[in-house]
């Protein structure tokens, strides 16, 4: 009998030295670049002893195909943003998060709640909104920008900038071009794709990582940018201006998911509930400057934070704004449409 325990507990000792991750207390996460300032993760780790394994993207595509290819695994949180979630859902990408272990989800407004991409958000929690608005340097441009048809007066060329973020920018060339960004008609993305091919230029920038620095070096005079990227790349050139353009501007709202093949699952909860308490959600605020959708947060914001239309638009700069959405069976054209500009474009 003696001899059976004994078996018993090496047994055990043995099979707990090798159990997976979550046992050793580690988190990976994949993530947006410039999206969680590094103290907040440090201070995540510091209260909880789990060790965090992070690694960033640049674009939902990149996140996304990974993911697919991975089939759900090697992750235990991303940060998608809400065009993909239904997408991501549908894929059996995703798992159904456990609501009970998330105290302060209620400082969410209930605003970016129950959308239609995950009704009672089941699988994704928002973490930052925010708009891809019109960027301009008021030293090189003297008279008023108000329209995404700006980015095609003859004096701009080579002088534009844009992401190469598929959705924001056909955004940006369906508003231009009258039609809805979440348009699934064939027709308006053809008048999308027609707009997009007059600003093929080998000057003109089509690179989200390279946007902040072109606009504030001056090596474009306007173009299209997150409001976060704006604010920042302000701070640095105090020449540049942020605009609602008259057609309205795409909207983005990013949340965290846990994938379907995450191992530290309660260690992804853990996180998420961490980042949704306001003080952390405000650090992030502070340091990326896009908008927080955490109404405690809002309310530790100062008059100037308040009052700073960037960061905080109002109605009236959101009322022609459109949030981007699923397009369902039609994301093949855009992909289509997409790909025979920017393999030109750069
Ligand atoms: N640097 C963090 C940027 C996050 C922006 N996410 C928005 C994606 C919309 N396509």
């Amino acid at each position: 009998m003696k001899r059976f325990l004994f078996s018993l507990a090496l047994c055990l000792l043995l099979l707990s030295t090798a159990l997976p991750a979550q046992a050793a207390g580690k988190l990976i996460i994949y993530n947006w670049s410039e999206y969680i300032p590094d103290d907040v993760l440090e201070d995540f780790t510091k209260e909880t002893g789990i060790e965090i394994i992070y690694s960033t993207y640049e674009s939902n595509e990149t996140m996304h195909d990974k993911l697919l290819v991975q089939k759900g695994r090697g992750y235990d949180l991303v940060c998608p943003s809400s065009y993909f979630i239904e997408q991501m859902i549908k894929e059996g990408l995703l798992l159904k998060l456990d609501k009970n272990r998330l105290k302060n989800l209620g400082n969410i407004d209930p605003k970016v709640m129950n959308l239609v991409f995950d009704p009672d958000n089941q699988y994704s929690i928002p973490y930052m909104w925010g708009t891809y608005g019109l960027i301009y340097n008021s030293a090189r441009i003297k008279d008023a920008i108000t329209s995404w048809n700006d980015l095609l007066r003859p004096e701009f060329k080579g002088r534009v900038m844009l992401y190469d973020d598929p959705r924001m920018t056909m955004g940006v060339a369906l508003l231009a071009t009258g039609s809805n960004p979440n348009s699934t008609r064939e027709e308006d993305l053809q008048a999308a794709h027609k707009f997009l091919l007059k600003l093929r230029d080998p000057k003109n920038v089509f690179d989200v990582t390279a946007a902040k620095n072109v606009m504030v070096n001056e090596q474009s005079y306007i173009g299209g940018i997150w409001n976060g990227d704006a604010l920042v790349a302000m701070e640095e050139n105090a020449d540049l201006r942020f605009v609602y353009p008259k057609e309205g501007a795409p909207l983005f709202l990013d949340s965290f998911v846990i994938p379907s093949g995450a191992i530290n699952v309660d260690n992804a909860h853990a996180f998420i509930d961490f980042m949704l308490r306001p003080e952390i959600a405000m650090r992030s605020q502070e340091e990326y400057l896009y908008c927080t959708p955490n109404l405690e947060t809002l309310k530790l914001l100062d008059k100037e934070q308040l009052d700073n239309r960037v960061l905080n638009p109002t109605a009236e700069d959101l009322k022609s704004c459109v949030f981007v959405s699923g397009v369902g069976e039609a994301k093949d054209l855009y992909a289509r449409y997409w790909e025979k500009f920017i393999t030109n474009a750069k």
